[in-house]
């Protein structure tokens, strides 16, 4: 079957590459299907791309920020007779809202169930994935189907690190259930690649494309202590470790002994969901950590060299003007070089979406608002006006932007990279 697989495009799309499609097609054209990634970030023209290719079948890919141009382009699609299939993060969350515009809705991870239902025939209703539990037998993700030129041309920053990346995944799942996370109610199993596996697909990456850093996708990579330590000395004896990486990691693994061996290994930064400075607050979203010990990880992290990255939030249900200053405070104590600020929102399939449903469809915010970073979408925090946490959580990530990027940083940038330094530039008068 001829398939095209689509990642839609929207004005405030992240230039990072959907891995999840690179392992469909992988798993497709394993089952002798011929496919094609469109991809609308990529400035693919989808209508072009139908015409030229005449797929079968359309699949589309998408989270919740992509919603309404997603529904957009299935409905045109299918209006054509070319039925199309649903996947990703927000149909898994929302499949009756999802079928109303595909002919089939496929929940969860569909590397086994994608090319079995194509087998079938039967490509119809809303079918719930079965997961691959041993992930080294899925093939590698078939990364030559992106726009992988595209990718490493703007993939020229993670969070501050000014290196050309393309994203890898080591493992999926975690062990956690944050309130606004997709995990607090519909967790996949947790499961990992083995260091051989990783190791091999850092190689690959490295001999093909012209990177100098790799972004580690997972969840939390580090979940399995000893695999991470092996990932890392495999790393260095396959003479890998001139690659920068980032990874993120929860505050509960973070050892001495650790975050010596991962600097050996490449790594330059970790990012570190810290969430907030307010004990209260992390209490409220069941974060399951304590704001000492997450200072003291912090300490952990700076000593041993490397760079530190922390996730906030603002506007966590009863957060008061005072936690939102614990929040800055901790991000200054901490010694944060690179803080990412994100505007609590309550996604559909949630603990924290359940929490405010009535509330939030009330609201009536169109789905393209759920960016995290976007006030709009529905503030789940009553204690202080909407319109002032919206001037709070702006202020805050207007003066964490500067602190983000120094002028040193920018100098340095500069000389490495002018184009670069250019692109922060104006991200920063933005
Ligand atoms: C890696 C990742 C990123 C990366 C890369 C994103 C990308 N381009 O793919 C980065 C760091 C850029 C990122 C950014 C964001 N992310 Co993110 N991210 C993830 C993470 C940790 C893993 C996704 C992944 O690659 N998984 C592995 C691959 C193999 O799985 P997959 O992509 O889901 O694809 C599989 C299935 O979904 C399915 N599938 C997918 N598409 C299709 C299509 C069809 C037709 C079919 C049949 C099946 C199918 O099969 C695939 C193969 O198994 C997930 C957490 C999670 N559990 O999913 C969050 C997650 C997807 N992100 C999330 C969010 C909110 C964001 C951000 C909006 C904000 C933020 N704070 O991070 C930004 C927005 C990015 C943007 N596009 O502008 C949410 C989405 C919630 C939602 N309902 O929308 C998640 C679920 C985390 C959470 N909080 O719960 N993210
Ligand atoms: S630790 Fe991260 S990935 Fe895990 S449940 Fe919490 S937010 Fe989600």
């Amino acid at each position: 079957m001829k398939v095209v697989l689509v990642h839609p495009g929207v004005p405030r799309a992240l230039k990072k590459e959907n891995l999840g499609l690179a392992y469909l097609t992988a798993a497709l054209e394993a089952d002798g299907h011929r496919v094609r990634i469109v991809d609308e970030v990529a400035g693919h023209d989808v209508d072009a791309a139908l015409a030229e290719f005449k797929p079968d079948l359309v699949g589309i890919s998408f989270m919740t920020m992509y919603a309404v141009r997603a529904y957009e382009l299935a409905d045109a699609i299918r209006t054509r007779g070319i039925p199309v299939l649903l996947g990703g993060a927000h149909p898994t969350a929302f499949p009756e809202e999802a079928i109303e515009h595909a002919d089939c809705v496929v929940r969860g991870e569909a590397e086994r169930t994608l090319p079995a239902l194509l087998t079938s025939g039967r490509v119809e209703g809303i079918v719930e994935a079965e997961p691959e539990m041993d992930l080294d037998t899925l093939p590698l993700p078939n990364r030559e189907a992106l726009d992988l030129d595209f990718y490493v041309r703007h993939g020229e920053e993670i969070a501050g690190l000014s290196y050309r990346s393309l994203g890898l995944i080591s493992s999926r799942g975690c062990p956690y259930r944050c309130d606004f996370c997709l995990n607090s109610r519909r967790a996949t199993p947790l499961r990992f690649h083995s260091p051989e596996r990783v190791v091999e697909e850092v190689g690959y990456l490295a001999g093909r494309y012209p990177i100098e850093a790799i972004a580690f996708y997972d969840e939390l990579m580090a979940t399995d202590v000893k695999r991470f330590g092996a990932i890392c000395e495999q790393l260095i004896a396959a003479n890998l470790h001139h690659l920068r990486w980032e990874c993120q990691a929860h505050s509960h693994i973070i050892r001495d002994d650790m975050l010596q061996l991962m600097k050996r290994a490449g790594c330059e930064q970790v990012a570190i969901g810290f969430e907030s400075g307010s004990q209260a607050m992390l209490d409220r979203i069941n974060k399951k950590t304590q704001v000492e010990a997450n200072l003291e990880v912090a300490r952990k992290v700076r000593e041993a060299g490397l760079r530190l990255r922390g996730c906030f939030l603002i506007g966590v249900p009863g957060e008061t003007r005072e936690d939102i200053a614990k929040t800055e405070r901790f991000i200054q104590d901490a010694g944060i070089d690179f803080a990412s600020i994100h505007f609590l929102t309550p996604y559909p399939g949630t603990a924290l979406w359940e929490q405010f449903a009535d509330q939030i469809r009330a609201h009536g915010a169109t789905w393209d608002k759920f960016t995290t970073g976007d006030p709009d979408a529905f503030t789940c925090n009553d204690v202080i006006p909407a319109d002032e946490q919206k001037a709070l959580y702006e202020t805050l990530c207007s003066r964490q932007a500067f602190r983000n990027y120094t002028w040193w940083d920018m100098l340095k940038r500069t000389m490495k990279n002018p184009r670069h330094a250019l692109h922060v530039a104006a991200k920063l008068l933005r």
